[in-house]
């Protein structure tokens, strides 16, 4: 069943990673602990209640839909009852994994319509920033968009293209896809912006900051500009993809030959995260000047 190769189906030895990378299956999956203590309960409670209040106002309301439906308001939810909702809506399913796992092990999960999330949660010191993705920023940030069917189709997609970037010693080019549109990305729905990344929509301060702020650029989608763009890791993002649709991002994945376009980009230097360009559809150009 598992389209990982055996050669990296072994656990990192050294790593500075959280979760316990020991005892998982050979596709790196984990089972969820049956029960959490109170405190970790109550963490999420609290992040859940910080963050549907600023996810009403600026989430696409597919997002806040999708996250209501789900019910998992009170506790960290059981995985596995989730996955059986998601399972029925658009045929993902959710798998616990120990934290961040290898780009070709990421893929192939995705490829196969199973989406990896930590099942651990942060600690109260990380309420506003963690660098690896805890079970909140998995199931409340990622978990809503794969009950869309265009979303969760594209996600696939993506997982299907690893392999190439792989090939093409190109993950970096395809990683910055997933960062500005899969983590960051904006949406325009009726006429106004709304943040639909996990990235952000898991970010007390980004939610806000990725719609309203007039620092960022906000610029429209396109693949091959996205592909070339910086991105940072530690702090909000200078600059936001704006997509029409999901189709669209469908539609430019699909219509895409990735190889030469990775073999064209790695060519060249990337642009700055802050860039703006004469090609680019400026939606808002931002003034830069910081959180
Ligand atoms: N592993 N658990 C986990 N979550 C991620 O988002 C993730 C990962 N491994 C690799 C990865 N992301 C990215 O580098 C790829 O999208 C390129
Ligand atoms: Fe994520």
């Amino acid at each position: 069943m598992s389209v990982i190769p055996t050669a990296l189906q072994k656990a990192p030895t050294a790593h500075g990673l959280r979760g316990d990378y020991e005892h998982m299956a050979a596709d790196w999956t984990v089972p969820q602990p049956e029960q959490y203590a109170p405190e970790d309960h109550a963490l999420w409670r609290r992040l859940y209640e910080r963050q549907t209040a600023l996810v009403r106002d600026y989430a696409a309301p597919m997002f806040v839909d999708s996250l209501r439906a789900m019910e998992c308001a009170d506790a960290i939810p059981n995985i596995a009852r989730l996955s059986e909702r998601l399972r029925r809506a658009t045929g993902w399913e959710v798998v616990c994994v120990p934290g961040l796992v290898p780009d070709d092990v990421f893929f192939a999960h995705l490829a196969e319509k199973r989406f990896p999330a930590s099942w651990w949660i942060r600690t109260p010191e990380e309420l506003d920033y963690l660098v690896e993705p805890d079970v909140f920023h998995d199931v409340f940030g990622h978990v809503p968009l794969l009950f869309d069917p265009v979303f969760a189709d594209y996600l696939q997609e993506y997982g299907k293209g690893g392999p190439k970037a792989i090939a093409h010693d190109a993950v970096l080019i395809l990683a910055r896809l997933y960062w500005y549109m899969v983590e960051f990305g904006l949406i325009v729905v009726d006429g106004n912006i709304k943040a639909y990344g996990a990235g952000m929509l898991s970010s007390f301060g980004e939610t806000k900051f990725s719609v309203d702020s007039p620092s960022p650029n906000r610029i429209g989608y396109a693949l091959e500009r996205v592909m070339r763009t910086r991105y940072w890791i530690d702090r909000f993002q200078s600059t936001y993809f704006v997509l029409e649709s999901f189709e669209q991002l469908m539609r430019s994945s699909i219509e895409t030959d990735f190889g030469p376009l990775y073999d064209a980009i790695k060519m060249s230097e990337p642009y700055a995260a802050d860039a703006v360009l004469p090609t680019d559809r400026v939606i808002h150009r931002g003034e830069q000047s910081g959180a």
